[in-house]
């Protein structure tokens, strides 16, 4: 502000008044709140312009006084209204450029949020080991790295039985090796608990194998039931009922003799083709059926080695490839598409790009 005044009185109101018009200008133009509180305090503040003429007024005759005050106090006014119209004024700006700053079209389409979800083969196991464990069955766990015996031996699979060489076996340096089927599995519980048992063992398996339908790794899922009156029958209803519930169709179900060294009689299971429903394809080979399960009754030689009883307990036995039937179900062209991480098959396993035709 300006030195006080001197000269008339009617100079000095002039002056005083373009001293408050200029003040109001600059609050109108003031650019920041911060701006505007300084020009606050400079104007109404306890060593403000005002408040210092207000202090003036107790030198003045009474009734210049009265005249001076009315007009201080307009003045007054005049300044709180328009600091109040430019703060508003200025926290509406603010307010705009914040909301451009983030500036959102509520045309554009959502983005959507994608959840995770339960990798097929997961999901697969899961599904199985439920159905299973509906059915009286127990999971069980063991080593991945095993031992001739347990994985051959025990098994009715002695050394020079060409099983050995179909099994293209992983061979540790100490004579070890990486199990080629989740059977040992069962062979520690016949030799830990023996039987009455109802066994499930779920688990990865190892096999010298790599194409389209082979990986040197998959999963296993096989079943044991060893008790006294255990039937082929009874093998036949079970795998039935579980693989209608897996597919969720009442697929038509058959079994194929066959021959595994550790069951007597054996059986390959098969389903309607769910791809062509029996009439004949590609995947089915012509034939209206895919291959699913091997099964069979637990051969007497197993129970024999192990001690025990062949002709007081019965067994049944299964195993199935948890890759196999999961290509199945989502129809999926390539084992690898499980094992390659791409998202755009996980979200999709069935997805038009990954079916077989
Ligand atoms: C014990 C006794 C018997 C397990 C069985 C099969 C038939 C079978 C294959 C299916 C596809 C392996 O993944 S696959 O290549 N399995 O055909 N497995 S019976 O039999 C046993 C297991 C343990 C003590």
């Amino acid at each position: 502000m300006d030195a006080p005044a001197s000269g008339t009185p009617e100079e000095e109101i002039e002056r005083e008044r373009s001293q408050i018009s200029a003040a109001l200008e600059r609050i109108r133009r003031a650019p920041s709140l911060e701006d505007l509180e300084a020009e606050k305090v400079a104007l109404l503040g306890r060593r403000g312009f005002l408040s210092e003429k207000l202090r003036a007024l107790g030198a003045l005759p009474p009734a210049e006084r009265a005249r001076v005050g009315a007009r201080l106090n307009d003045h007054r006014a005049d300044i709180e209204r328009e600091i109040s119209g430019r703060r508003l004024a200025l926290k509406e700006e603010g307010r705009e450029r914040r909301l451009r700053a983030a500036a959102l079209d509520a045309t554009l389409p959502g983005r959507g949020r994608r959840p995770g979800a339960v990798h097929p083969l997961s999901r697969a196991i899961d599904d199985i080991v439920r159905l299973f464990q509906a059915r009286g069955f127990v999971p069980v766990d063991g080593p991945e790295i095993e031992d001739e015996e347990h994985n051959f031996t025990a098994l009715n699979i002695p050394p020079e039985h060409p099983a050995r060489a179909m099994h293209d076996t992983f061979y540790l340096p100490d004579g070890r090796l990486l199990r080629t089927h989740t059977s040992p599995v069962q062979i520690r519980a016949l030799e830990e608990q023996g039987p009455p048992l109802r066994i499930l063992a779920v688990g990865r398996v190892y096999r010298r194998d790599a194409d389209v339908t082979h990986m040197p790794m998959f999963h296993q899922v096989e079943g044991l039931w060893v008790d006294d009156r255990v039937t082929f029958a009874g093998l036949k209803g079970l795998l039935t009922d579980v693989l209608r519930a897996f597919f969720a169709r009442e697929l038509p179900v058959r079994f194929r003799p066959s021959y595994f060294p550790f069951t007597e009689p054996s059986a390959e299971v098969d389903v309607g083709c769910v791809f062509c429903e029996g009439a004949g394809c590609r995947v089915c080979k012509g034939s209206g059926w895919l291959e699913v399960l091997g099964s069979g009754l637990v051969h007497p030689a197993l129970y024999r080695r192990l001690g025990i009883d062949p002709e007081r307990w019965s067994g049944l036995a299964f195993g199935l490839g948890v890759e196999r039937l999961t290509m199945l179900r989502e129809r999926v062209s390539d084992i690898r598409y499980f094992y390659d991480n791409d998202l755009r098959f996980l979200r999709s396993p069935g997805g038009e790009s990954y079916v077989c035709d």
